[in-house]
Parts: structure tokens; sequence; C-alpha cells
């Protein structure tokens, strides 16, 4: 059984900064679990075009207020506590945060944990400590 507490996870290398979002992950590729599963808060005012051509990504909402942006179709959802969204078909999107949102995020396959956005909003296939 693993259990980890945000409390500390967010003090370790768990937690990641990056342009507009900070996330602690508190379960990681080497878990073993098969996917991982991080508490990602979006800054307000962030505005994050993203595209996980790699990785299928479903993000619940638990705090805040913003919206996603289908770059497919035009389609904007609401995004408040309690909505859930899932990039089934690793849709294009832009995510914004009127206020910050804290959101629990599950990728599949599971991030290493050195992945950062490359300039096409993905993260890549696989990451190692040799090429992240
Ligand atoms: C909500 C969202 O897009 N989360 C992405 C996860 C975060 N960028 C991370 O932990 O890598």
């Amino acid at each position: 059984m693993i259990v980890r507490d945000l409390k500390t996870a967010e003090t370790s290398d768990r937690r990641v900064e990056s342009d507009g979002w900070t996330s602690v992950r508190l379960l990681l590729k080497d878990d073993g679990m098969g996917f991982s599963f991080h508490i990602t808060t979006i800054h307000e005012g962030a505005e994050l075009e993203m595209h996980y051509k790699n990785h299928l990504e479903s993000v619940y909402c638990v705090a805040g207020e913003g919206s996603i942006e289908d770059l497919a179709t035009g389609e904007i959802h609401a995004i408040r506590p309690g909505v859930m969204y899932a990039l089934d078909r690793h849709d294009k999107h832009v995510l914004r945060a009127v206020k910050a949102m804290t959101m629990a995020c599950v990728f599949n396959p599971p991030v290493t944990g050195r992945e950062v956005h490359g300039p096409d909003g993905a993260y890549p296939a696989e990451a190692d400590a040799a090429s992240a």
C-alpha cells in the first residue's frame, strides 16, 4: 500500500512549477500503478494551451473557476468544483483559470516526473533522466 500526504509531498521534489501552474505528483510511473496522479493548481489568470498527444488525461476540479476550450470544435465548457473532463481523444485544448483552480489529474501512461511541456504543448511519450 502507498500512502502519501499532499502537505509532505509539496515540500519534496514531487512539487513541480511551470508557467501558470504548480503540480504535486502523488503517484508517478515508478509507483507501478499504470497511471500517475497529480494535484495541480492552475494559477489565477493563467491561459494554458496543451496537447497531450502521448497521454490520456482525466481532470476533476476540486476548487476554483475557469473554462476549457476544445480547439477542434471551439466549444467552451465551464470548469467549477465537481466538473470532470477527460481528454479521451488527446484533445488539443486551452485551460483558463478565472480564479485559481485545484485539479486532481490522472495520466495514462503515467508520467515519470521529469517531463516538461514541449513547444507543441505535449509531454514526450517517454521521459527518462537522460532525456528530460
Ligand atoms: C489540469 C492539467 O492540465 N494538469 C496537467 C498536469 C500538470 N501539468 C502536471 O502535473 O504535469
